[in-house]
């Protein structure tokens, strides 16, 4: 994903786990997220719970039954979103995001942009879960090097 925050404009990513919506068995999946500009507070960078990777999976985004999507919910206590610490970074970082670490970024209040690029990667030897919403077709597998 190309993420584009645009000055003053950019939205907020509600605090949220990778695996909940890239779910592998084994989970075996990690982000990418290269910073493109620098990232600071006022631009909205990542934020994280330090340890959070510890709590569990909270959620999943799953296919329903009958079409659609709808979230499985194993834990519906709130973030301690006290804990959150940010991840001021220059532009050319790479942040390697464990897919439990709860993580979020806020508003970009500013009058400078925040570009960056996530790319997800899934170990060779881990597939989608059957329910997740996302799956690959027979005829493009995910592919290992
Ligand atoms: O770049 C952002 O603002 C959020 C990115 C994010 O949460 C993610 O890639 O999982």
């Amino acid at each position: 994903m190309y993420i584009f925050k645009q000055p003053n404009i950019g939205g907020e990513v509600t605090c949220h786990q990778d695996a909940t919506f890239l779910y592998t068995e084994p989970l075996r999946m990690l982000g990418l997220w290269f910073a493109l500009e620098d990232a600071g507070v006022e631009n909205g960078c990542l934020w994280a719970i330090p340890s959070g990777h510890n709590f569990g999976l909270k959620s999943r985004f799953v296919r329903a039954e009958g079409g659609g999507t709808r979230f499985e919910i194993f834990d519906n206590t709130p973030w301690p979103e006290a804990k959150l610490q940010p991840l001021e970074v220059e532009k050319g970082t790479l942040i390697v995001l464990h897919p439990l670490l709860p993580h979020l970024s806020r508003e970009n209040t500013s009058p400078r942009s925040r570009h960056a690029y996530t790319l997800h990667i899934i170990d060779v030897s881990a597939h989608y879960a059957k329910d997740n919403w996302l799956q690959r077709s027979p005829e493009m597998p995910l592919r290992g090097f």
